[in-house]
């Protein structure tokens, strides 16, 4: 998406929501586990207009026109990226907050199936918007699960609430410590020095497109459901790590290995976090990685190649972040070596003609804000 189209008379203002990388802490916010993203410095931005009509109109740089739909809308009514929008207004209907009515102009500059949450970014980017307009007090965590249920039952995709906490709680300089079971989830700030330290967190966008709405991410749920089942758990994260020997399935053992060893990473990472120790955060990004290819199979050759790769040129540690099947990698790394970490990781994928990749630097910035 390119810079907004300006709004006419009657504006209200601009607010903004921002992408997220996930530190560690992968496909453990729908088993109840320990996650810990950062938001990112990419966002949406959302102009608003109220209009007394109980309709909203939504105008995109990646639309042709704009999308019209009532207020009252229901799951269904608008399909393509104006679901987001719609969602969001749904499902702050299905909380008591039906919107009067508005126009939208929604710009972005978080890259669209990456894996960075750009579908968080827009559901958190409205919905502040529409509160910012409405005049609603919303907690910004109770905002935040309400976008999920947008992204859960209008648009379809079976996620976790990492990715709308991320964007709506971010802070400047600050990994989120979230804790997703019990209900309501905690939101804990953690400083995060690394660029002080003469560190930088990498992305590389592989370019090898995910979506969420396909089936494999939906599998893995339900297998956590088959597992939670059959140890009688009720959320996996705190299965007991012995209970991976009561289960047969060479699969589903797999899966929960990775679910237990995962809740154990993010643990001490926070730890490493806090205490600075880089290497060690490092590695244990780098186990998850592993533990994401091998026991929750949600890999791709091109971030494989990607870890591999930065790995071999100075990183020290690096994994697959998000839903996986695509989308991004990231990787710790010493400031001065990002230039030679680029380079090769382009030539790594020439190599063997993949896409070639977008890599840039990203550093933990703050949720979703009023901006004027
Ligand atoms: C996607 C989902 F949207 C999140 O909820 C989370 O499950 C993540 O994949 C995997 O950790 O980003």
């Amino acid at each position: 998406m390119t810079a907004p189209q300006p709004l006419a008379p009657g504006e209200i203002g601009t607010w903004a929501a921002p992408g997220r990388v996930n530190l560690i802490g992968e496909h453990l916010d729908y088993v109840g586990g320990p996650v810990m993203p950062i938001a990112i410095d990419l966002r949406t931005t959302v102009k608003v207009r109220r209009r007394d009509d109980g309709k909203v109109r939504v105008w995109s740089a990646i639309s042709d026109g704009s999308v019209e739909f009532d207020a009252t809308t229901t799951p269904g009514d608008v399909s393509g990226w104006a679901r987001y929008v719609a969602g969001t207004v749904w499902a702050l209907a299905q909380s008591g907050r039906t919107t009067g009515g508005a126009d939208l102009v929604v710009s972005s500059d978080v890259p669209l199936g990456a894996g960075l949450s750009s579908s968080a970014a827009l559901e958190c980017s409205v919905a502040v918007a529409l509160a910012g307009a409405e005049g609603w007090e919303i907690d910004p965590i109770a905002l935040a699960l309400t976008c999920q249920r947008a992204e859960n039952e209008y648009v379809g995709a079976p996620t976790g609430s990492m990715d709308q906490l991320a964007s709506m709680c971010g802070e400047v300089g600050h990994a989120l410590l979230i804790e997703t079971a019990p209900t309501p989830p905690t939101v804990r700030a953690v400083p995060a020095h690394w660029v002080e330290d003469g560190y930088a967190l990498v992305v590389v966008d592989t370019q090898a497109k995910h979506s969420l709405a396909t089936g494999e991410y939906g599998v893995r749920r339900a297998q956590t459901e088959e597992l939670s089942a059959l140890l009688g758990v009720e959320q996996l994260a705190s299965a007991p790590p012995d209970s991976v020997l009561k289960v047969e399935d060479p699969v589903l053992k797999a899966r929960l290995r990775h679910v237990i060893t995962e809740t154990q990473r993010v643990r001490s990472a926070a730890r490493a976090l806090s205490a600075r120790d880089w290497r060690q955060l490092g590695q244990l990004m780098t186990a998850s990685h592993a533990s994401l290819r091998d026991d929750y199979d949600v890999s791709a050759p091109e971030l494989d190649l990607t870890v591999e790769t930065v790995l071999e040129h100075g990183a020290i540690g690096a994994r697959m972040t998000g839903g996986g099947f695509g989308g991004s990698a990231i990787a710790l790394v010493e400031a001065e070596r990002v230039g030679a970490l680029t380079e090769a990781v382009a030539a790594a994928f020439a190599r063997v003609d993949f896409k070639e990749p977008r890599t840039f630097v990203v550093s933990p910035a703050g949720g979703a804000t009023r901006l004027s």
